[in-house]
């Protein structure tokens, strides 16, 4: 998800540019506004955590990019490609590492691969089932052996 911050900086396209590039294939996309309850839902692994309060009020400032992405490895692949929570901490060349400074400002939201299920649970909190899109890539052939 390409979060608040991003989207008023003008970056969904540099995003998205970048997982496309890598040869991921984006199956879903959704530009919205994340409501309270959905931002609660969707960070209520942090409900305890001093931050959480911030958290829900930046991700509901302003319209996401909301995505879904296929391809090998995909959420391991993505989140290397994110960078460190916190952009401070992010290599360059990572997409926090060159696109974002502050750990509470930092650009985009991915699942996490260490728990397998944060992906469908995600998927399912911000996409109908009928708005993933299945189809083939062209270059398929020459990115796969
Ligand atoms: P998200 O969930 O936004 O993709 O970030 P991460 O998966 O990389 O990191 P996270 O769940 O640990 O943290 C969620 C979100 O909270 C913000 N945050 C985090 C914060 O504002 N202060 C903090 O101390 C921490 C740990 C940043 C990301």
């Amino acid at each position: 998800m390409v979060k608040p911050d991003a989207v008023q900086r003008g970056l969904i396209g540099e995003v998205v540019s970048r997982l496309e590039s890598r040869g991921l294939k984006m199956v879903g996309g959704k530009f919205m506004q994340i409501d309270q309850e959905l931002a609660e839902e969707h960070y209520a692994e942090h409900t305890d955590e001093p931050f959480f309060g911030d958290l829900v009020e930046f991700i509901t400032a302003g319209p996401v990019f909301a995505m879904v992405w296929e391809g090998a490895d995909v959420t391991r692949q993505v989140r290397e490609m994110m960078g460190a929570t916190d952009p401070a901490e992010a290599a360059p060349g990572t997409i926090r590492g060159d696109l974002a400074l502050d750990l509470g400002r930092n650009a985009i939201h991915g699942s996490d691969h260490e728990d397998p299920e944060s992906n469908e649970r995600e998927i399912s909190l911000f996409f109908d089932d009928e708005e993933l899109i299945e189809y083939e890539r062209i270059d398929e052939s020459w990115l796969y052996e």
